[in-house]
């Protein structure tokens, strides 16, 4: 048997102020493409099920191209005659209990099944049961509906298990809403044939749970997200368990340095290349505040021309100098000047400064007090 598990697709996702030729937004537009690829791969592999994780839309209240989108697609993968089942994650789950979950919009499709209403539901076929635990937003129910899952196992069918959670801290998102599967209830997946996870924006098994995968996200929703690799996954359930990773063709974030300690020499070392259409991500390290001023951001863009976006984000250097003066409860002008002076001349010179400077500065005291 084999089941195609896809997750996170972010339906409606929009960033960066770029449209494409059809005045859609270009990163919009990338997420629809990624979702087009996973449904022309479903055409081809002809899996005996298709099961996705949750985050099917961006938001819980997604836009009406996102939704027509949607509508379409699922309309194609219904009359394949391949059942699907859906758990809605937290970004598809309304809020609060005063709007109705999109999801909804896919009751009545003949082989689409989708478990959104925040409790346990079981999707049963001949061979295999499909436990779907939704996102909750009263995490503090997850309990109970897990054990509501555990009592459904079935020892004579196959059972996969269906959640959209971090299991253990290490895959939280820092989003709104996200839970954490309680570690005392972990023992369950041992009882599981797979345990199919959503919420990760990365491919992989889940530590030391031989059966337990994230299938990841089909493009990234951050530009923090440096992955260059999205897809599915194809489960084969047989003697043994058989996870294939497959890619899918995403746009590409591409990261550079640029040492300024050395800017030209830097500059001159860049080896930019593919970048045609990519996200770039330049990090300028090194910076004086002078420096800094001095290199505008069309300059540094013109270095990655042909690149869909150039994202800069600029380290300034941490100088003994400034941190110096940092220390320096200056309260005055006079006060932080001298410092300045004192750090950057030989004792003997400072003295003589130091006459010199405390004078103008009573001179120029008399001429303000004058103007006041
Ligand atoms: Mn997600």
């Amino acid at each position: 048997m084999r089941i195609l598990h896809f997750s996170d697709t972010h339906l409606g996702f929009n960033d960066l102020d770029v449209l494409n030729e059809q005045n859609i937004n270009q990163r919009e537009a990338d997420f629809y493409d990624a979702f087009l690829q996973v449904v022309e791969r479903i055409r081809v592999i002809k899996p005996d099920y298709i099961i996705h994780t949750g985050d099917l839309f961006h938001r819980s209240s997604p836009s009406n191209r996102a939704i027509t989108f949607a509508l379409e697609q699922f309309r194609i993968i219904d009359s394949l005659g391949i059942p699907c089942i859906m758990i809605a994650g937290n970004h598809s789950t309304p809020r609060t209990n005063l709007s109705s979950p999109i999801l909804k919009i896919f009751e009545g499709f003949e082989n689409i099944h989708v478990a959104y209403t925040q409790v346990y539901e079981k999707f049963e076929f001949d061979e295999v049961i499909f436990h779907a635990i939704p996102h909750m937003n009263d995490e503090t129910k997850a309990y109970e509906q897990i054990e509501l899952c555990e009592e459904n196992i079935h020892a004579s069918k196959y059972n996969i298990m269906m959640l959209h959670c971090s299991v253990g801290a290490h895959y939280l998102m820092a989003e709104f809403g996200e839970w954490v599967y309680p570690r005392e209830k972990e023992s369950l997946f041992g009882r599981m044939d797979y345990v199919a996870l959503g919420h990760w924006h990365g491919f992989g098994k889940v530590g030391k749970h031989e059966n337990v995968y994230y299938a990841g996200s089909t493009e990234r929703t951050s530009l923090n997200d440096k992955r260059n690799s999205k897809g599915f996954v194809v489960v084969k359930l047989g003697k043994a368990l058989h996870v294939e990773y497959h890619e899918i063709n995403i746009r590409p974030i591409k990261s550079y340095e640029i040492d300024c300690e050395d800017y030209e020499k830097a500059v001159k070392a860049l080896r930019v290349k593919d970048i045609k259409d990519a996200l770039v991500d330049v990090k300028l390290t090194n910076l004086t505040p002078l420096q800094s001023m001095n290199i505008s951001t069309s300059e540094i863009k013109k270095l990655f021309s042909g690149a869909l976006h150039v994202n800069i984000k600029r380290e300034f250097k941490k100088s003994e100098l400034s941190q110096g003066l940092d220390d320096v409860q200056a309260l005055s002008l006079e006060e932080y000047f001298l410092e300045h002076i004192k750090e950057d001349s030989q004792p003997q010179e400072f003295e003589r400064l130091k006459g010199k400077i405390q004078e103008l500065f009573s001179t120029y005291e008399e001429v303000n007090d004058d103007i006041n």
